[in-house]
């Protein structure tokens, strides 16, 4: 049985909400983060999630693999697009932006500054520096939500789905989302989508 480890609330949110956007028969599993001596370390040497286990025990991390990953569980999927379409590249872009520019490139940071500076004095900074890169890093999909419910095509995708978790970190972010409206009317589409409810309440966030 495939099982995909996760922890509640975090970036791995975003392949639960696939499991059940999809109805996937995959196991998840929540797992103790930032613990040198976790089993989970036995599994995935960096303790990190997510990560998906496969039937031949072969391991899967990153998002921007996992979710393209289980999207293509269920071929012609609305979530996705065909192999060599441009939308299927606008879909991977956005991955690939929110995974670099806004998880590791303003939320790293934000989340863990003790991983920039080993004095905590620069702490205070170096959150606040990271606070302007995720407003910076916001700008463009706020451009793009005001034109469309979605960030590719006329549809939810994984695009929207991997976002949605860190549109959801941010809105606890002192009050960052004030400045982005349609960041925040995506944020409410997201949360009342069955989906998202089911993975909210599978995590115990509900
Ligand atoms: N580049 C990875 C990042 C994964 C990651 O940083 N996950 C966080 C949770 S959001 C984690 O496991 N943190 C625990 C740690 O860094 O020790 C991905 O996109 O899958």
């Amino acid at each position: 049985m495939t099982t995909l480890f996760i922890f509640p609330g975090a970036c791995s949110f975003a392949a639960h909400v696939v499991i059940h956007e999809l109805q996937l028969p995959i196991t998840v599993e929540r797992v103790v983060l930032g613990s040198e001596d976790s089993p989970y370390r036995r599994i995935n040497p960096t303790g990190r999630v997510p990560a998906l286990l496969l039937d031949d025990q072969t391991l899967l991390t990153e998002n921007t693999a996992i979710l393209p990953f289980l999207a293509d569980l269920r071929p012609g999927t609305s979530l996705f697009a065909p192999a060599g379409s441009v939308e299927r590249a606008q879909i991977q872009a956005w991955l690939g932006y929110v995974a670099t520019e806004v998880h590791v490139g303003a939320f790293r940071p934000i989340n863990r500054p003790e991983r920039y500076s080993v004095d905590e004095a620069a702490f205070p900074g170096i959150r606040q520096r990271a606070l302007q890169q995720l407003a910076n890093a916001l700008k463009p999909i706020e451009a793009r939500l005001a034109q469309s419910d979605y960030l590719v095509g006329d549809r939810l995708t994984l695009a929207d789905i991997y976002l949605g978790v860190f549109v959801g970190w941010s809105a606890r972010a002192d009050d960052l989302l004030a400045e982005f409206p349609a960041l925040r009317a995506f944020l409410g589409r997201y949360r009342a989508r069955e989906s998202v409810v089911q993975a909210l309440a599978a995590e115990g966030l509900a």
